[in-house]
């Protein structure tokens, strides 16, 4: 049995574990947060979640773990089978993961966790998101999925990515690029949100971060 290890709070968590339930391929969840005592890194080299552990050993990143998924269970159809379709849907993904949520993370510490971050770190995630997000516009449909108008893997990485965007501008510039840029990613999460697999994960975050709340 696959057995996916983190927590859900965690985007990167959540895309895969959007996709395990989104195909109806069973898996089974391990709590397990990122650190960096050895006992971790023997499972995820850079003691992150997500990691995968499977019959044959552990598995981290979760681009990775989708791609190993798809392999594994073809019949799922992960991706779509035209291999157009499928190269952009891993394209909307990477410019979803790295592009814009990898450099929106430069500013969780201030948006999210109560720290600062240096206005030359603002200065400098400002520009560099105005043009990740300029690129993005150039490929990302929204008529209603990210590819158009069918959902695709591409739409895991958008609903768990592209609200903590939204919020960490909004929380550290006083304005939501995405928003700015016309991307309404409100609405977006909102039709993403009627699936089943979506709910579950929601469901799953918001249960996480109650019961983390200090009494
Ligand atoms: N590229 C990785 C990113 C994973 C990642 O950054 N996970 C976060 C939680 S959302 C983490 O473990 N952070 C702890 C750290 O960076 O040390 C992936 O796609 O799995």
């Amino acid at each position: 049995m696959i057995r996916l290890c983190g927590f859900a709070l965690s985007n990167y968590y959540n895309k895969v574990k959007f996709v395990l339930l989104e195909h109806d391929i069973e898996f089974e969840e391990v709590f397990v947060q990122p650190s960096q005592d050895e006992a971790m890194l023997v499972h995820s080299p850079l003691g992150k979640v997500p990691f995968l552990q499977t019959e044959e050993g552990d598995l981290c990143e979760s681009q990775c773990i989708v791609e190993y998924l798809a392999a594994r269970f073809p019949d799922k159809a992960i991706f779509s089978a035209d291999p157009w379709e499928a190269a952009k849907e891993r394209e909307l993904i990477m410019f979803v993961d790295v592009h814009l949520e990898l450099t929106a993370r430069n500013l969780y510490k201030e948006a999210f966790f109560g720290g600062t971050v240096t206005d030359a770190t603002k200065g400098r995630i400002e520009k560099l998101l105005a043009h990740h997000i300029a690129g993005f516009g150039r490929i990302a449909k929204f008529a209603p999925y990210l590819r158009g108008e069918r959902f695709s893997v591409a739409d895991a990485a958008g609903y768990v990515s592209l609200p903590l965007v939204g919020m960490a501008t909004q929380a550290v510039y006083g304005r939501d690029f995405l928003l700015d840029a016309g991307f309404d990613w409100k609405n977006y999460v909102k039709t993403i949100n009627g699936r089943p697999a979506a709910q579950r994960v929601t469901e799953d975050r918001k249960a996480y971060i109650a019961a983390s709340r200090p009494t």
